[in-house]
């Protein structure tokens, strides 16, 4: 199995998450990347591999441009100022109030911004880049022959919808290697999104196309971040109607629900006949994650994973949250080994 990390996701080291009212320590740190390459080299996949470039024009298919450029100089605009702490919004366009994007920085931080607990920082653009450029790599990788690949991205990504960056989340890794399966020649693509928060943002950028199928087990959005999507009856809107499934799960939910979830996702893939699989694989949904409510033990995540090689589908797994620090390496490595131990 090849893995395509880089360790250019250490420019993005923010020191501050607003949690609980105060600033603490982010969960979303540089040692979850560290636990995870440790606990692939422990298994054997001594495989790491460096991405290629990335290439804009892709990203410009699931972004929009002037997201883009935000993204770019957001840190420079907001150094310029003096300040003495990191980047982070203060005010949002919310209901009734005008959505035009304002020129200072402060009013730009809160109109791209979908959650305020993501600093951005002096190194946040290079390593959202480096981590898009891990799932792009991986998933010509797997265009080119590869039957499965990992691409450890660091930040994650499915929070980030086309113009919103937020949940730790700046560009969104999975969509865009989607977009890369289908301009490699796929005709459909399926998005399985496991990580315990709902992916809002690769539901939104695909939320009106037949040709991604995107599918979400998650916490409830009433208990549970995001809180303002992910829904059951988010189907999906025009062409797109039919192509969007969520399961929201109760707190406490355990694995013998969440598995019979994966069950009939999984049998929605197979009914969508997709050329390619991308797992948006977020090991949150373990029972001592710190931000998060199910209840899966290490073990079943080496279950859920030979559940997915049953497919028999070309797979992409692309990291996204899991902030049990000490024990993320075990777990998306199990999911990992599972996979490979069932194909
Ligand atoms: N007290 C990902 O897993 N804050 N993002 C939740 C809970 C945001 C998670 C606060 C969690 C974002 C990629
Ligand atoms: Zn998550």
């Amino acid at each position: 199995m090849k893995t395509v990390c880089s360790s250019l996701h250490r420019k993005h080291f923010p020191t501050g998450e607003l949690a609980g009212g105060v600033l603490v320590r982010p969960y979303e740190c540089p040692e979850r990347w560290d636990y995870i390459v440790s606990s692939l080299k422990n298994s054997g996949h001594h495989a790491l591999i460096e991405p290629d470039t990335l290439d804009l024009t892709l990203v410009k298919k699931v972004h929009t441009e002037a997201f883009i450029d935000f993204l770019q100089v957001a840190w420079s605009q907001w150094a310029e100022l003096g300040l003495a702490g990191e980047a982070i919004p203060t005010v949002f366009p919310a209901r009734r109030m005008q959505q035009r994007e304002p020129t200072h920085i402060d009013g730009r931080l809160g109109y791209y911004a979908m959650a305020i607990e993501t600093a951005i920082t002096s190194g946040t653009w290079q390593a959202a880049v480096s981590s898009a450029a891990c799932a792009v790599t991986a998933q010509k990788l797997v265009t080119g022959g590869e039957s499965m690949a990992f691409s450890l991205c660091r930040p994650p990504g499915h929070h980030a919808a086309s113009d919103l960056y937020g949940g730790y989340c700046f560009l969104n890794n999975a969509a865009i290697a989607a977009q890369g399966f289908l301009d490699d020649g796929a005709s459909r693509v399926a998005i399985v999104d496991v990580d315990f928060h709902h992916g809002n943002g690769t539901q939104d950028i695909f939320y009106q196309r037949d040709d991604v199928l995107f599918i979400s087990l998650h916490g409830e959005p009433q208990q549970a971040f995001p809180h303002f999507l992910g829904y059951a009856d988010e189907t999906g809107e025009g062409v797109g109607d039919g192509y969007n499934i969520n399961y929201p799960m109760s707190p406490g939910t355990g694995y013998s629900q969440w598995r019979d979830a994966l069950r009939h996702a999984l049998d929605n893939v197979q009914k969508y006949a997709p050329d390619a699989l991308v797992v948006s694989l977020g090991v949150d949904t373990f029972e001592k994650d710190p931000i998060s409510f199910f209840k899966l033990k290490s073990d079943d995540f080496t279950d859920y994973g030979a559940m997915m090689a049953g497919l028999a589908l070309p797979t992409l797994f692309v990291m996204e949250g899991g902030y049990a620090v000490e024990e993320i390496g075990v777990n998306t490595v199990n999911v990992l080994d599972g996979y490979l131990a069932a194909r």
